[in-house]
């Protein structure tokens, strides 16, 4: 198969490890920390893992006291594609291997529906090596299925067992997580001799926490959309006639665009959680964005930069409890609904919902109505990437800013370009970082396999610093669950990380964001660099250096 020029060089690069692991290699003795408590709702979630709640951290720092036998083990990539999956499973491989060469890996396919279908194929040395330092999924595909009922539950055993299979890997962000915590307390539950493992998977970032510093992926995925930006606000500053407005991925938080606009200091940025904490309207977004044009038109400025979080519309407060309505409605009528042509599933909505609610959704454009009612992802979220925000914020302050035309107020020249960035980034070439990251994960992943540990997040701390200092461990998978309502219900889910507004990062954007909208100080990041100075190439996020100094 051809491969390119990059692709090649890429191929010889040997990802960094934490030193414990690099010095002792994957069999490792864990030792343990105090035992934890669940993000929130206690009660609940002790009640439902009564077999998994309450393990403590653990971190590896020797090796084994006794050698370990081989293991066979089954990993699955979940949810949407990362940058440096394929090295996570190069690193589980490796780490398998390392802790005993008779070790055998299998990779399930298409997700989680892999598991529960018996669809796989056994890794060898060849085949792992032609995956290494790629972006994708391709190795064995992903998917969205939900790991749910004790029947798929079973199924899994089964074929687990039909294959020696002992410990299973899930790769996944806080949906699959969530999978994979309530896998492992139905396998200790059940007796079935299953590990089951996480790894932090997500371009989102929103897999983070007091011991989860980054989830993979974001690095890479932010830095690429950081280098299209940069190129945007040179084309905008050059041909000085278009506002560029640029919706970028990350479902719900809003930790991509504030990480884009700390890279690339465009005119606007808007942060959801800020919507949100704010309770500002639409109307009210509109109105601001449209008087940063009509100052800069003032200053003979008739172009600049807005980024939109892929999440805005679900986080003002009005469409926050539509959604939430409309989520509710089609849950209790999913059979009735569907059979329903596009104008029918319009008015019965409109019928069905609440007056107040059923007002605001007829106030919305037709698009925009429709993209709402699309179907929602098998976890039961609306698929914010399905939703023009930026074609409907450019619609209205088009609008506003004609109305400000006619009455003498505005006097320049509105020109709008929209943008999507999102499936541009989740498969590029990891950045050293997220090879380096993607790779120890997976080892890590080995290590608590092979310390018969389950229930398992593999987590790798310490990440400003450069990689032999970072710190490998595991967190349970428990510590952070919460309860939330799901296709109309309350269930244990893991607790999404959302942009803090009182930390670092944000607060930098705000002393900052005044000046970036009146003058130019566009920064231009380029493309990632994967061989030259460490300087440029072994830089973490932007957001990980000011929360972590
Ligand atoms: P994960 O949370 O599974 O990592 O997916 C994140 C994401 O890339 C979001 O940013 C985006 O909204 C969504 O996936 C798109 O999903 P799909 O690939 O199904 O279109």
């Amino acid at each position: 198969m051809a491969i390119s020029p990059l692709q090649a060089a890429r191929a010889a690069y040997k990802p960094k490890l934490p030193k414990s692991l690099a010095t002792h290699g994957s069999a490792m003795k864990a030792a343990m920390g105090a035992p934890t408590q669940s993000v929130a709702d206690q009660d609940d979630i002790k009640a439902l893992f009564p077999n998994s709640y309450g393990l403590p951290v653990v971190t590896f720092d020797a090796p084994a006291d006794t050698p370990i036998a081989a293991i066979k083990a089954g990993v699955i990539l979940s949810g949407g594609q990362a940058p440096g999956g394929h090295n996570v499973i190069a690193g589980l491989y490796d780490g398998l291997k390392k802790i005993n060469a008779g070790s055998e890996l299998y990779g399930f396919l298409g997700g989680p529906s892999g598991l529960i279908d018996n669809k796989y194929v056994k890794f060898d040395d060849a085949f792992i090596d032609r995956y290494r330092n790629t972006g994708g999924f391709d190795i064995i595909g992903s998917g969205r299925t939900k790991l749910e009922t004790e029947e798929d539950f079973d199924k899994v055993i089964a074929n687990c067992k039909a294959l020696g299979i002992t410990a299973i890997i899930i790769i996944g962000g806080d949906d699959s997580n969530t999978n994979a915590c309530v896998l492992a307390e139905y396998c200790v539950k059940k007796n079935s001799g299953i590990l089951v493992v996480g790894c932090p998977k997500t371009i989102d970032g929103d897999m983070k926490n007091e011991w989860v510093e980054a989830s993979f992926g974001f690095d890479t995925a932010s830095k690429v959309y950081g280098e299209l930006i940069g190129n945007i606000q040179r084309d905008a500053n050059s041909a000085k006639k278009y506002w560029h407005f640029i919706k970028l991925m990350g479902r719900s938080a809003s930790h991509i665009a504030l990480e884009c606009a700390l890279k690339t200091q465009p005119n606007i940025t808007l942060i959801s959680e800020e919507v949100q904490e704010k309770k500002m309207t639409l109307t009210q977004i509109v109105e601001d964005i449209a008087a940063v044009v009509k100052k800069r038109a003032a200053a003979g400025k008739d172009f600049g930069i807005v980024l939109v979080p892929e999440g805005l519309l679900e986080f003002l407060p009005k469409t926050q409890a539509l959604i939430g309505e409309l989520n509710d409605l089609l849950a209790a009528n999913a059979e009735t609904f569907d059979a329903l042509e596009d104008d029918a599933k319009l008015k019965f909505v409109t019928e069905k919902l609440p007056e107040e609610m059923s007002a605001a959704f007829t106030g919305l454009p037709l698009t925009i109505k429709k993209q709402l009612l699309a179907d929602r992802d098998p976890h039961g979220n609306v698929q914010v990437s399905r939703i023009e925000t930026e074609k409907l914020l450019i619609e209205m302050v088009e609008a506003l800013l004609k109305e400000w035309k006619a009455k003498g107020e505005y006097k320049g020249k509105f020109s709008a370009v929209n943008h999507f960035f999102g499936y541009e980034g989740r498969c590029a070439a990891p950045s050293n970082f997220d090879a380096d990251y993607c790779y120890s994960l997976g080892y890590t992943a080995s290590s608590l396999i092979g310390a018969g540990l389950t229930g398992y997040l593999s987590s790798v701390r310490n990440l400003t610093k450069s990689a032999d200092r970072w710190i490998a461990g595991g967190i349970p998978l428990t510590m952070m669950m919460n309860m939330e309502r799901r296709h109309g219900k309350s269930k244990p889910v893991i607790k999404k990380a959302l942009v803090e507004l009182d930390g670092k990062p944000f607060k930098e954007f705000v002393a900052n964001r005044d000046k970036w909208a009146a003058d130019d100080e566009y920064l231009y990041p380029g493309p990632i660099q994967y061989f030259g100075p460490s300087e440029v190439c072994d830089i973490t996020t932007t957001t990980i250096q000011i929360e972590r100094g």
